[in-house]
């Protein structure tokens, strides 16, 4: 199989600021092999939808979201980006999933559980997120979903919904594999490094760097950040030295050095300030183009919603076909006439 062969099924929720945890554990790769494979990215409105964000904000977000994605460096000639509500046959599929997966296999989610926690009401749309995503990677017979740590679980889920698809009706769907970052996969908050950082907690004071923010407030957020009481700028699993880590991991992943150079760069460190202004300038740097290309597409929302709609032409001329195929084998008949409803 040449590696044009292989496809890629990744996604990205609307869901607030996009943040240096989803720059680095995704995008940054996904624009790096974009070449290499044949590649669909989707911003997913619909499981924005399970926190129930305002219409306004989903709106916006999911604009501005696309635009960082094109800003990245998302090539429309070597990949397919389109809006998930834009291809109705994910919300469709989801239906026929759902009447395949058992419960429990959703009540265990770990993101379900944190999300969940301490909540009065949630969504039935928020237990039933993982099934939906099953269906966005299914619906192209995926072979790899890049996606940071946090989202592996779910991966595995939509593999297991897959088997037993195919067990039930028949071979029908690729089982797709996980593909984790070996670095970067897990970029923890700056004010928490037990916490992963989140675009839900960009709000908080020092959790975040948001992909958009300015030069000052990324040097700010870092010159901030959650550390420990020695001096030793080392790589560490120790739980001390965990925002120690979570620095050196994202000033590694940026540079691409290796641990040692990384550790000799900091050798004659005066103490973590030196450390700190130093991500944050790598940050900064690497961020400022996106940044720059970001408000220039801004300018022209009608040119970033036309790309928008020739990606979803793209996903649906193969979404509709699996589809389809869902229906038959699970016994729905399908109309003679697609052109007279
Ligand atoms: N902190 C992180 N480190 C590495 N990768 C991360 N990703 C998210 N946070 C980190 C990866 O970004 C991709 C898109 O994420 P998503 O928006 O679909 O969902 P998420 O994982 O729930 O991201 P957030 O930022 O935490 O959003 P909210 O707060 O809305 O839940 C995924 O590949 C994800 O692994």
């Amino acid at each position: 199989m040449t590696n044009k062969q292989i496809r890629v099924f990744s996604g990205v929720q609307p869901s607030g600021d996009p943040q240096l945890g989803n720059y680095l554990g995704a995008f940054r790769g996904w624009v790096k092999k974009q070449s290499e494979k044949d590649n669909f990215f989707c911003v997913v409105d619909l499981h924005a939808l399970t926190v129930t964000p305002s219409p306004e904000d989903l709106k916006k977000q999911t604009r501005e979201l696309a635009a960082v994605l094109f800003a990245c460096g998302l090539d429309p000639d070597q990949s397919t980006l389109f809006v998930q509500s834009h291809v109705s046959a994910h919300a469709e599929g989801c239906w026929l999933l759902n009447c395949v997966t058992p419960i429990g296999w959703l009540e265990r989610m770990t993101q379900f559980k944190d999300k969940s926690e301490g909540k009065e009401r949630v969504s039935t749309g928020l237990l039933d997120y993982p099934v939906l995503m099953a269906g966005d990677i299914l619906l192209y017979d995926a072979d790899e979903v890049p996606v940071g740590e946090d989202q592996k679980q779910h991966v595995e889920l939509s593999r297991d919904i897959a088997e037993r698809f195919n067990r039930l009706y028949g071979e029908t769907f690729k089982i797709p594999r996980p593909v984790i970052p070996e670095i970067g996969g897990r970029v923890m908050g700056l004010n928490d490094p037990n916490v992963k950082m989140s675009k839900s907690f960009a709000d908080i004071r020092g959790h975040a760097i948001r992909i958009l923010d300015t030069p000052e407030e990324i040097e700010r957020s870092f010159m901030r950040a959650v550390t420990d009481s020695s001096n030793e700028i080392v790589f560490s699993n120790s739980p001390e030295k965990a925002g120690v880590n979570n620095l050196l991991g994202i000033y590694k992943v940026i540079t691409e050095k290796s641990e040692e150079e990384v550790e000799k760069d900091f050798a004659s460190a005066r103490g973590y300030g030196d450390l700190k202004k130093a991500v944050a300038e790598v940050v900064i740097e690497e961020l400022r183009p996106i940044k720059e290309k970001y408000l220039e597409l801004m300018k022209d929302v009608s040119e970033l919603d036309r790309l928008l709609s020739v990606g979803a032409q793209q996903a649906s001329s193969i979404a509709f076909l699996k589809l389809d195929q869902m229906k038959e084998k699970m016994g729905l008949i399908l109309p003679v006439s697609k052109e007279l409803i």
